[in-house]
């Protein structure tokens, strides 16, 4: 028999690229139940080349359930996981709930497989976009040259805050489009979008806004601490230091990092280069001479995780800066979990 797999939130914007991943990567499943709130119930969303209706999110629509995955707010996911755990079912959590939970494994397929055998809450976490746009490049420069301290800086695309996110962000590049003053003097850009600033606390159009998450001690965000604790748990390297600034910028889709690693010993770019192709997921794309770098244009839609720019520190040997992009509602959130899950399904053979 075949896992039943149930995936909540399927209409959200990760649910919708869930379900193209679901049609298009192998087929490991029998049922697939599509599960949103009572809102979304009885809409029919296409999975696999069938049209399946969603039913609301109850306990009994947990009935027979093998593998849950959550694709939903923090607080939905920390009421329902458990719930979806005890009729029965594993649950792979995309949202920030359970991740440094020490029972629940923080999993990425390519990094630490084994870890999802070891779930003694019945949940498996997935990461968050950020983290998961650097660690493929992270852990085997890691297992080279070992990782001491992390320095980046995030530009995170607006599709990270979700639809309303993304609507947000056209609704403002067509009020700017017309308008070529704005941008030219202070003020000039929140006149033309108006107050309604979406999810975002400045105008995301022709601006870069250097906050994403919410206010944490000591003047940090909680995605930037999100980068910190999970890239330690993740690595096994609990006392990694990590500086880390989010920024939000006008990109739809497609989370970039600028990384400065110091690692244990000296490194060398060629061998990182090297290093890096060899990794499972990442590309690498670092040719300037040829204008080849990661932008998130060219990312957007795809699997990897694209590296560039790799250059040693001019100032430190055992330092190395380079450039990351990955699709953060793919690897970022929607086919990371999809691994996971099948990490499950395969327990079933
Ligand atoms: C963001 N990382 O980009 C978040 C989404 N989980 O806002």
């Amino acid at each position: 028999r075949l896992p039943t797999l149930a995936v909540v939130g399927a209409t959200g914007a990760v649910g919708t690229v869930m379900l193209e991943l679901l049609s298009s990567r192998k087929n490991v499943w029998g049922e697939i139940r599509l599960i949103a709130s009572a809102r979304s119930a009885g809409r029919k969303l296409s999975v696999r080349g069938e049209q399946v209706e969603v039913v609301a999110l109850t306990p009994e629509a947990f009935d027979g359930v093998d593998v849950a995955m959550f694709d939903v707010p923090d607080e939905v996911s920390a009421e329902w996981a458990p719930i979806a755990v005890s009729k029965g079912a594993i649950a792979v959590d995309n949202s920030g709930a359970f991740r440094m939970d020490k029972d629940v494994p923080l999993v990425v397929p390519e990094v630490n497989p084994e870890h999802v055998r070891n779930r003694p809450r019945g949940i498996i976490a997935n990461a968050n976009c950020t983290t998961l746009a650097m660690i493929l490049s992270l852990a085997p420069l890691h297992r080279e040259y070992g990782l001491r301290e992390l320095m980046v800086s995030s530009y995170q695309a607006a599709s990270g805050a979700g639809q309303i996110g993304v609507d947000t962000l056209h609704d403002q590049l067509s009020k700017v489009a017309g308008d070529r003053s704005a941008g030219t003097r202070t003020g000039d850009v929140r006149r033309v979008v108006g107050d309604d600033l979406g999810p975002f606390p400045a105008p995301l159009a022709l601006n870069v806004v250097p906050w994403a998450g919410s206010l944490r001690d000591g003047g940090w965000s909680s995605e930037e601490l999100k980068i910190r604790n999970e890239s330690r748990k993740i690595l096994g390297l609990p006392d990694l230091k990590v500086s880390a600034t989010c920024v939000r910028v006008p990109v739809v889709t497609g989370h970039s990092a600028s990384l400065h690693a110091i690692f244990g010993s000296e490194v060398d770019a060629d061998r990182a280069r090297e290093v890096l192709e060899a990794a499972p997921g990442v590309v690498v794309s670092d040719n300037p001479a040829e204008d080849e770098f990661p932008t998130p244009a060219d990312a957007v839609g795809t699997d990897p995780t694209w590296v560039g720019r790799i250059r040693r520190s001019l100032d430190d040997p055992r330092a190395l800066d380079f450039f990351v992009v990955g699709d953060n509602l793919r690897k970022g959130a929607a086919l990371n979990t999809a691994q996971i899950a099948e990490l499950i399904a395969a327990e079933w053979r």
